[in-house]
């Protein structure tokens, strides 16, 4: 979205028991920037305390006023079916008993905004940080006559702006379709917004307005375009099977794209946005190493990853999943860190990624002493650093490479001339020490993990 379309959006949570103060705000305040990175602005945000979600409105009658205010909606959900006004619903849980224990909390916006709120200054979105069901997204559409965007459908918006290879674009839309087809004909009932929408139906969309099982024939027909792809690319991993190989990982925005750069002079985009990076990226450790190793830099995780997109974005995993160690990036500048480690922690185990892991506490140059001191008492094994020195990144490369060579042993083997091409695989996969040529062959001494040098014992 060009620069002067961007809309005012509200931001709308639910404060559910067990979540404290600090997560529900720094989970809005995420929620913000994931809408920052769309082009909506969030103005406002209005949250309230609830045991759980309104089952058709997410939060109570009153609370739906005042979001209503804020967007020149009506703030009543209409009875009957999409498309046909009627009255407000009765809402049996709503008038007395939920608004009695529910804090009512409207941050940041004005009470008296009211429904005369000038045009201009209405929010014509509203980000919900919850899942929601497609009635619910649908009465919330019809209270607040406002684009109603769900976590997830925000993410997958974002996914799909970002997305650039041919295979990411693929994963998007197959994630994106099934996200949407559930939905399809909750939407489709009621009048059709106008023109396009952020949330990805809207202009160009009218596929979205098609039954259901045309949509499950589209996602039948990219998953076979996508089983091409996912082939050869199953073919280069396939490639680089023997060689060492490590996978950055972690939050989105830690820093990974950062540390690929700086550990392998590679170009990655780099940006202050979530979601920069939705491509894998390998390239060689810089200086090269012997034997080389290689570096992955590939999507970042969020709370409350759409599950349609961890399951599309499954073979994109595929190189954390290969990899012998992981280099867990976190921005340890940012206080809700902890919170992030574990979501990253739940997706990496979900996809199956078991190497090791190498903590790295990134973004230390935006902390304090004291603050490094603490977290050096609390992550002992874990790596302070920062992207931005050239100092620290040494170290990192030099840890990496201690990692790979700890567990080589030493040994020699005569390769036949016959067989010079082992040669070469030879020096990409081991450290060799030395190097030299009699009747037989050549001979080589060198370094190499074990299960490499079984291999290649078996080769000659
Ligand atoms: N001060 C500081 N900023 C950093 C450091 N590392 C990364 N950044 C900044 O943090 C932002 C995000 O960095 P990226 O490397 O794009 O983060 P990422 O993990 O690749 O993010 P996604 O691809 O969106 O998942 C950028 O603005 C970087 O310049 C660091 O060590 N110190
Ligand atoms: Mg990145």
């Amino acid at each position: 979205m060009p620069p002067d379309e961007r809309k005012s959006a509200i931001a709308l949570g639910v404060q559910l028991p067990g979540v404290s103060d600090e997560e529900h705000a720094s989970s809005l305040a995420e929620l913000a920037r994931l809408g920052k990175t769309l082009g909506v602005d969030v103005v406002a945000r209005v949250t309230q305390r609830r045991a759980k979600l309104h089952p058709s409105s997410v939060v109570g009658a009153g609370k739906l006023k005042d979001l209503a205010a804020l967007t020149g909606g009506s703030g009543l959900v209409p009875m009957g079916p999409p498309g046909r006004r009627g009255k407000s619903e009765p809402d049996a849980d709503d008038a007395e008993a939920e608004d009695a224990d529910a804090t009512e909390e409207t941050a940041g916006a004005p009470a008296q905004a009211k429904a005369d709120l000038p045009a201009a200054a209405r929010a014509s979105v509203v980000l919900v940080d919850h899942d929601l069901s497609p009635s619910q997204a649908r009465n919330l559409e019809r209270a607040t006559s406002a684009e109603v965007l769900d976590r997830s459908a925000v993410i997958l918006a974002i996914f799909q702006r970002h997305a650039r290879s041919r295979e990411a674009r693929l994963q998007v839309e197959i994630a994106r379709l099934s996200y949407w087809a559930p939905r399809v004909r909750e939407q489709s009932g009621g009048k059709d917004r106008e023109g396009g929408g952020i949330g990805g139906r809207g202009a160009g969309e009218s596929s979205l307005e098609l039954d259901r099982r045309k949509l499950r024939d589209r996602i039948a027909e990219l998953r076979a375009e996508i089983k091409a792809i996912e082939h050869e690319a199953g073919v280069r991993r396939q490639r680089r099977e023997q060689q060492n190989k490590v996978a950055l990982v972690g939050y989105t925005n830690a820093g990974k794209s950062s540390l690929m750069r700086v550990l392998t002079g590679s170009g990655v985009m780099v940006a202050d946005r979530l979601f920069a990076t939705l491509d894998t990226t390998v390239r060689a450790l810089q200086p090269e190493t012997r034997p080389r190793i290689l570096i992955s830099d590939t999507v970042g995780f969020i709370k409350k990853l759409p599950h349609e997109l961890v399951a599309s974005f499954r073979s994109t995993l595929d190189e954390a999943r290969d990899a012998e160690l992981l280099l867990h990036v976190v921005d340890a500048a940012d206080p809700a860190f902890p919170a992030q480690i574990e979501v990253t922690r739940a997706v990496l185990d979900d996809i199956g990624a078991q190497g090791p892991r190498l903590l790295l506490l990134n973004k230390i140059d935006r902390v304090d002493a004291a603050r490094r001191e603490a977290l050096r008492d609390e992550y002992p094994d874990a790596l302070l650093l920062s992207a931005k020195d050239p100092e620290d990144v040494a170290r990192l490369h030099d840890r990496v490479q201690a990692f790979f060579e700890r567990d080589m042993v030493e040994a020699e083997l005569s390769i036949p001339y016959a067989q010079q091409k082992l040669v070469a695989e030879i020096h990409a996969s081991c450290r060799v020490l030395s190097e030299a040529h009699d009747e037989h062959g050549t001979r080589l001494r060198l370094r190499a993990r074990p299960e490499v040098l079984a291999r290649l014992r078996a080769a000659v």
